[in-house]
This record gives structure tokens, sequence and C-alpha cells, in this order.
């Protein structure tokens, strides 16, 4: 039977009686207490997946043995392969499996992989896979609110709050926890960096026991909790007549709240800090600066080891549009980059993938290799607010690969700076109570992916959606074949009818679904587009803004440069006229035209890929993404229409090919 509840953990797979026999016959190489959940993880995996009955048997008997390097590193080589912190190594050998991780989590995170592996009929004869997460914090963050709304939430609302209280399932919780640990999430905020009224008492007495019970579900699957607090806490809990960080009774306040929180808590992650951002309180209220609040924080935290995620969202929110000095896309960096060295150790800043805000495409920040002495953390967004809000389906892969693997020249590419200056990385949940958890059931592919991706960045989006593929719609190679090609089309697509060669903000003001090309052209937000009859775009080269200096030299260069800028982000970095002539002989304003036409055909294309699939999958997946492609097709075409007549309006020039644009 299928459910779409049923994610990539949950489901039965086709397994050889000899394996069933092999993973029925299992040992755990422990006394410590501590490990016997994992074993009850994978007795229950075993069952629920491939249907077999797991018996604890005696060491000599046992086709799988489980168990951490203290204990059971004799079950491996000696050959000088040993994971690290959290790691874990899978070895076959002659019809035993043996799963040895370098600690508890290691070893629970071995199960599922192993687990994961077999149901993907992947896990080869004289396996032996010895991996360490490349990153220290696997963050998710949910911008849920106590209300029970979720802010930029697609999948209905909150599995953990509603009418400004808990409220929540715990079944459901421990099968997210579950999900969860299976990608390699270690750390989780429940609550929105937007704290308000009610949130803001979280770290409260009044709300603490419910916050530490929902803290006990996700322990024993390696997750710890991170509080999203309000900057204003010493004044809106405490009853303080300030906030500012360098005040003493401020500062004591927060020690004793920590004191407080960790009696509560006493494995609390640490906090999470939207400050001075879009009319957040934060250090700047009292003309301090952002290491003076993040590190008045960190102190407080310091004897319980716990960490400070202090976001670098910060930029000037009540911009005048007329004034064209100010270029939003500086924000982070002229903020930040000046406090280099002075944050606390146990400080990480979280920095968004891109210099706005989540659009379609923009270049990677420049903040990466421009801060080494301060721990940073890449912050990406799996709800897909700009992104088709899990109605259009857009897998986010092929956009988070390209920011991994962008050249910093600082040296190193993003991905390489995992470990050392990144030593974090952040995704905001696309999660809610909805029956498939996401809203769309095929945008499960961006949580599960930016689990993977968190865990090693190397993976490709092939990789990781062909496992996707795989565990979550079971073994027939027509219907996985198809979706993994319809995921894979999918970014491309809404690229192609939304956002042309790096032009942001085309959306309707607000909520940010479908096209409004001027929507954002007035506004404070500091998102413009500056279309006339004859250019569009924003100099953001040295002779306009000074954006691109931010840069290392080299990608200054190259940014700076129309031949050498990447095509999909020239309206991002230069200011042209429509007549500009692309490597391929277009004009600007025909791809504009060409690409809006073209992502309309693929949106209908992957529709009818997707209606080939009627009598080959279960009817309530079938009909719950038949559905979104409806809605997907009206969006697609309303952009198509629309921006197409916006820029043919403002150019009086026709289509080449003649199709249909409204005059
Ligand atoms: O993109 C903006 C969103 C806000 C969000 C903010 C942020 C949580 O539109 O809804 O607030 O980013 O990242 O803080």
């Amino acid at each position: 039977s299928y459910a779409l509840y049923d994610t990539w953990l949950q489901r039965g797979y086709t397994l050889s009686e000899s394996m069933k026999t092999v993973l029925s016959q299992a040992v755990l190489l422990s006394e410590d207490q501590q490990l016997e959940f994992c074993m009850k993880e994978y007795i229950r995996g075993v069952r629920r997946m491939f249907g077999a009955e797991v018996q604890q048997v005696p060491k000599e008997q046992a086709g799988v043995l489980l168990g951490t390097l203290e204990q059971a590193a004799k079950c491996l080589p000696q050959d000088g392969k040993t994971p690290g912190a959290e790691g874990f190594r899978i070895y076959e050998n002659g019809g035993h499996i043996a799963v040895v991780g370098a600690d508890r989590s290691g070893l629970l995170y071995g199960i599922y992989r192993l687990l994961m592996l077999l149901a993907q009929g992947k896990l080869p004869e004289n396996a032996d896979i010895c991996e360490t997460p490349a990153v220290q914090v696997r963050a998710l963050n949910h911008w849920d609110n106590m209300s029970g709304q979720i802010e930029r939430g697609y999948a209905g609302e909150s599995i953990f709050f509603k009418d400004e209280d808990f409220c929540f399932e715990e079944q459901r919780v421990v099968d997210y926890a579950r999900m969860l640990a299976s990608v390699g999430i270690n750390t989780l905020t429940i609550n929105n960096v937007n704290v308000h009224q009610t949130e803001t008492f979280l770290i409260s007495e009044r709300f603490l026991p419910k916050l530490a019970r929902i803290a006990d579900l996700f322990r024993p699957f390696g997750i710890r909790l991170l509080v999203s607090i309000n900057f204003a806490s010493p004044m809106r809990i405490g009853g303080l007549a300030t906030s500012d960080p360098l005040d003493e009774g401020v500062q004591h306040w927060w020690e004793r709240q920590t004191e407080l929180i960790y009696r509560w808590i006493p494995d609390l992650c640490g906090f999470l800090v939207k400050a001075d951002s879009e009319h957040e309180p934060g250090p700047y209220q009292y003309g301090r600066n952002h290491a003076d609040g993040a590190n008045m924080l960190a102190r407080a935290l310091k004897p319980y080891g716990g960490i400070v995620m202090w976001r670098c969202f910060v930029y000037d929110c009540a911009q005048d549009w007329r004034n064209q000095k100010i270029d939003r896309p500086r924000a982070a960096y002229d903020n930040f980059v000046p406090l280099d060295g002075q944050f606390a150790d146990n400080v990480i800043l979280q920095v968004k993938n891109g210099p706005y805000d989540f659009q379609v495409r923009e270049p990677v920040t420049p903040l990466f290799g421009a801060m080494k002495q301060t721990h940073l953390a890449l912050e990406v967004q799996v709800t897909q607010e700009y992104t088709g809000q899990q109605r259009d389906l857009c897998s986010l892969l092929p956009l988070w690969q390209d920011v991994l693997q962008f050249d910093t020249k600082r040296p190193g590419t993003v991905a390489d700076m995992f470990g050392s200056q990144i030593t974090a990385m952040a995704g905001v949940a696309n999660i809610g109570k909805s029956e498939c958890w996401t809203g769309h059931p095929l945008a499960q592919v961006n949580l599960y992916g930016f689990g993977r991706l968190s865990w090693n960045p190397a993976l490709t989006p092939e990789e990781i959606t062909d496992e996707y593929v795989k565990l979550a719609f079971g073994s027939d190679p027509e219907v996985t074949g198809k979706i993994a090609d319809i995921l894979q089309r999918s970014y491309p697509a809404y690229e192609d009818y939304t956002s042309p060669l790096g032009l942001c903000w085309m959306v309707n003001p607000g909520y940010h679904y479908g096209p409004n090309v001027e929507g954002y052209e007035y506004t404070r937000w500091g998102t413009y587009l500056r279309a006339t009859c004859r250019e569009v775009g924003i100099d953001r080269t040295a002779a306009g803004t000074g954006y691109t200096t931010q840069y290392a030299p080299e990608n200054d260069t190259l940014f700076s440069n129309t031949d050498t800028c990447p095509e999909k982000l020239l309206l991002f970095f230069h200011r042209l006229p429509y007549s500009y002539k692309l490597h391929d002989g277009r004009t600007i304003l025909q791809y504009i035209y060409d690409t809006r036409f073209h992502g309309e055909e693929e949106a209908e294309a992957m529709a009818a890929e997707w209606d080939t699939l009627k009598d080959k999958i279960a009817p309530s997946l079938y009909e719950a993404v038949a559905e979104r492609f409806g809605m997907q097709l009206e969006n697609a075409r309303e952009w198509r229409d629309v921006v197409n007549t916006y820029f043919y309006r403002h150019t009086g020039i026709a289509d080449e090919k003649g199709r249909k644009i409204y005059k």
C-alpha cells in the first residue's frame, strides 16, 4: 500500500531472501544503554522496509554487527580508515555486514545508510563505505509561528504549534525526527527567526517544559534544538529598561536566563538570532555593532557549550527607490566584513547563499572567503518562497550545486570551505501538516537533498535525485526514470519562465508568487530592475554600485566584464540595452521572449510526462501531483505573457519568431 505520508525511509522494498537472512541475525556490540536505541531503529527499519524480523543473536552467529569504534573496531580491517565525529563505516565481508559508528550518532547514521542503500539495491558485495560529515552543524530552520501559521510555509500549518501554544502529535514528531536523522540533520529550530510576542517566551518558564518535551523527542535521533530568540528579551521577558548588549544588567539577565534554559534542555545547541533585520530589534538600536550583540549571547552560552547562529540578513529595508547610490546586495558584506576577527569562537554567522534573498538566480554571496577569522554558515531556502511555493515543481538541487561549486578564488569553492571557514549549513524548512509533509509530494526531494548535501556537498543533483526517486517511488525503472527526468528539468524550466539573465524580483509583492514585473519597482525594499524603453538592469561594477569589488579580484574582473560574466547573471551585474547580443547572437530581448516560451513549454512537457505514469503509480500520488501541475501551467502561462507583454510594450520590438505576445 502507498501512503503519501510515507517517505524515503518508511516504505516496503523487495530484497533477496538471502539478504533478509543476513539482516535478521544481528548483534549490538555494546553494553552501552545509549546505543540500544540504534538497535531498535535497525529492527524497526528491517521490519518496516523489508518485512523481516530481527533476532538478536550472539556475535558468532550474527549477519549484521552494530557498534561504535570503542567496542566494534575489531569488526573492521585494521587499515587505518577511521570515520571522524558522527561518521561511520559499513563493511561487508563474506556475508557479514559490520556497521561501526565513530560515536552513537555515527552508528545511527550508518544504520540508516545501510537500510537506504539496501532499499535502492545499491549495497555492493564487499562494500566498504567510510564517511564523515563534511559540515559539523547541519541545521534545519523552521519559520513556524506559535499561531500555527508558518512564515513562507506552503505545506499546511505547523506540526509543532497552534493557537499560540504547543500542539503536536508525538508520533508525527518522531517520524519527522527519523526522516531528518536519516539524511544527517543534527540541529533543529522549530520557531521562526521573526520572534513575535508569544514566541519570545519560549525561553521562559511559561514554555520551557513543552520545549523540553520536544527536545526529548528529537534527542534519541541525534538532533539538538537551537531556539530562535528575540534580541529584546531582557525588556520583553525580564522587564528591563534596555536590551543594550553592553549593559551589565542585560548581560546578567541573559546569563541567568541561559542557566534556566539549560536546566530544562541540557544539550541545547544554542540560539539563532535575526537582529536589526526587517524591523527586528538588535544592537544597532543602541549604537552597538553585531559583534557586541552576538558576543554577549555567546558569553552566556559558553559555559554550556552552546553556540550563537547570528544571521547576516541585515540591510536597509526602508530605502528610497530614487536613491541609486544604495545597493541592497552590498549590505551583508558592508555590515559584517569589517567585524572579521571580532566574533567569539562560539558564534557562527549565518549567511544566505545570495546577496539578495533566495531569488531564482543570484550570484553567491561575497562573504565566503572574505571573513577568514569568523565561522560562517551557508543558509539556503528549502521552502520554495521564490521558486514556485510548492505549487510549481522546482528541484533546488541544481541551484545549490551552483552555489557549492562556485569558486571564490579566496581560495577554493564554497564546498571546499566546509569544515574550515564554513562550519554549518542551514536550510529553511519546507515542512508542514500536509499529508505528504511538503505540500507538493515531489518537493520532498528538496528536504532530502538538503540533508544529503549538508552531509556531503560533493554529491551531484543526479546522484541525489536517483537516490530519492528509488527510495520514494520504488524500483520500476520506468517510473523512477521519468520522475527523475521531471525533477531534473524542473529548475531550468522555472528559471526560464520567471527570471531571465539574473533579473530578480518580478514577483507579486508580499506573497511572492506569480509575475508582477514592477511590483517592487517603487518600494522601500531595494529591489529594482530600472527598465526603460532602451535598457534594463543595474550596473554593479566598480563604475556602478561597486558591488563586484566585494569579490576576490579575479571574480570582480570575471563579473565586471560583459564577455566573461556568466550569462545567467548578466542582468544581475550589468545594465544593458535590449539589443545587446549574447554569445549565441541573440539579443537580450529575444532571449527574454524565447526563454518565456520555452519555460512554459517545459511545464507542459513535464505535466505530459507525469500523465504517462497514471496507470503505474498510486492514484493518491498521481492525483496530488497532477493537480499541482495544473496550477503550475497556469502560473507559467501568466509569467510568459505578463513578462513578454511588459518588454514588448517597453521596446515595441516584436518576437522574431512571430509567437503570440499580447500587445
Ligand atoms: O525573504 C525574506 C522573507 C521573510 C523572512 C526573511 C528572513 C523570516 O520574505 O519572510 O523572514 O526573508 O530571511 O528573515
